[in-house]
């Protein structure tokens, strides 16, 4: 996340950084000795096939196992290593997800229209036939990323919906990232990370044929092998650090906006967190907090440096200004804690998720508890992308039916053109059907 110097530039005078990031944030440029080695790793295992595989899940992960695939029984019984609450919890999560879902899909209809006398042209939704969703389970097992994508892939009605998370310290896979899963509605799970869990999936060496689509975070690994298998197989988006920005003024609470800002730079010592205030003494404060809560917070060790490297407080005279820096940095996450938060929504066009008003915040949707989905842009994405949705796994396919009456409309139109582009087969499929019809034998 990082404002244009052009803009900077259009907005002179009318704002000030009150805390400056530090670094510059991290393009979102691929590091050449990632993309190689990932590159290798599909080749290899393009080359070798699932022996390969497992060969990488031994060095990377320490896997000793002859098999990677959970038994159904195994994703059942998950949830018994769980607390009450901590079921109930999941459970919410994967419901909410799944009902935000639904209604998304509801607003998308099959749809027709007659364009002329006897032509008729439409669209129908049919979802992709099988997805691969990679469950990131590295230095937090981030469990409502089940939901997000194995839960809306089903919510689409994607028939076969796999899952690979890789295996947590103790080398088991996490007990709740498979639960959220079942909860989700998995139909096979494997503990495999990482570039061999993408490749296995994308390249059908899990018993199963090639997935249609991988979708899911992980690390620059998992992001760099999605990028180079795309194509072959569909992605829902690259994603980079996680990312929080705040618009406030001078009503909102200090304490609040500096956790919020926190609660996302603990994703990792890379993750850019943004305030963007009408008010200095606001803005101020929220310094002031983001140190004092730094200094006891648990993972201050990710968060701390974050903040300092990546964080900024930056002042705008107004809140035309305000959005204008804001839509600029397009993040991943908005929160609006002021007095006129209607106004944000309505003006604001670039961001993945935007949070409204004091009491949401943006853990809530991490955790599935706000029905919407968390994979979203980041790095500037949301300029042009939203987050992933149960539309990202349906596929608008057109069709067109033309009649006979209609047949002089279209052919003598698609003679004219194709004679002029020198495309002789093409103009005979039109000429043809003519002469058809003037012979009195269309079927
Ligand atoms: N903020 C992350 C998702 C997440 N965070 C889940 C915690 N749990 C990317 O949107
Ligand atoms: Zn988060």
């Amino acid at each position: 996340m990082r404002f244009s110097s052009r803009l900077l530039g259009d907005l002179a005078g009318r704002f000030e950084h009150l805390k400056a990031p530090a670094s510059e944030a991290p393009a979102a440029q691929q590091d050449p000795r990632v993309a190689q080695r990932v590159s290798e790793m599909l080749g290899e295992i393009e080359r070798a096939g699932f022996d390969a595989v497992l060969r990488y899940a031994r060095d990377l992960d320490g896997w000793d196992k002859p098999d990677v695939e959970l038994s159904q029984e195994a994703i059942r019984a998950s949830g018994d290593a769980l607390t009450p609450e901590h079921r109930a919890a999941l459970e919410l999560g994967a419901e909410r997800t799944r009902r935000f879902a639904d209604l998304q899909r509801a607003g998308l209809s099959d749809a027709e229209v007659e364009l002329a006398p006897g032509l008729t042209t439409g669209y129908r939704y049919v979802p992709v036939q099988s997805v691969g969703a990679y469950l990131p389970a590295g230095r937090f097992p981030l469990t409502a990323g089940a939901f997000m994508t194995v839960g809306v892939a089903k919510a689409a009605g994607v028939p076969t919906v796999v899952a690979c998370l890789p295996p947590g310290k103790n080398g088991e896979a996490d007990p709740a990232v498979v639960y959220s899963a079942h909860l989700s509605g998995v139909d096979r799970v494997f503990v495999l990370g990482g570039v061999q869990a993408l490749a296995a999936m994308s390249f059908g060496l899990l018993g199963e044929a090639p997935v249609d689509m991988i979708v899911g975070a992980g690390n620059a690994f998992v992001a760099e092998a999605k990028r180079q298998l795309f194509g072959r197989v569909a992605i829902d988006l690259l994603a980079g650090p996680s990312e929080v920005a705040v618009i406030a003024d001078e009503t909102a609470d200090p304490e609040l906006v500096a956790a919020d800002l926190l609660g996302q730079a603990e994703h990792g010592v890379n993750s850019p967190a943004a305030l963007v205030t009408t008010s200095r003494e606001l803005g101020k404060a929220v310094i002031e907090e983001a140190d004092k809560q730094l200094s006891s917070l648990a993972t201050e060790e990710i968060a701390g440096p974050a903040w300092r490297d990546f964080g900024s407080v930056t002042w705008a005279q107004d809140r035309e200004t305000a959005v204008a820096l804001m839509d600029d940095l397009a993040p991943e996450h908005l929160e609006i804690q002021t007095a006129d938060d209607d106004y944000y929504h309505d003006s604001l066009r670039n961001y993945g998720s935007i949070f409204l008003g004091t009491w949401s915040t943006v853990a809530y949707s991490d955790k599935g508890m706000a029905g919407t989905n968390h994979v979203l842009p980041t790095a500037g994405g949301a300029r042009h992308s939203a987050g992933l949705s149960v539309s990202r796994f349906l596929k608008p396919l057109t069709y067109q039916r033309v009649s006979k009456d209609a047949t002089p409309l279209l052919a003598e139109a698609v003679e004219t053109i194709s004679d002029y582009e020198g495309m002789a087969a093409h103009q005979a499929t039109a000429t043809l059907r003519l002469e058809r019809l003037r012979e009195g034998d269309a079927r």
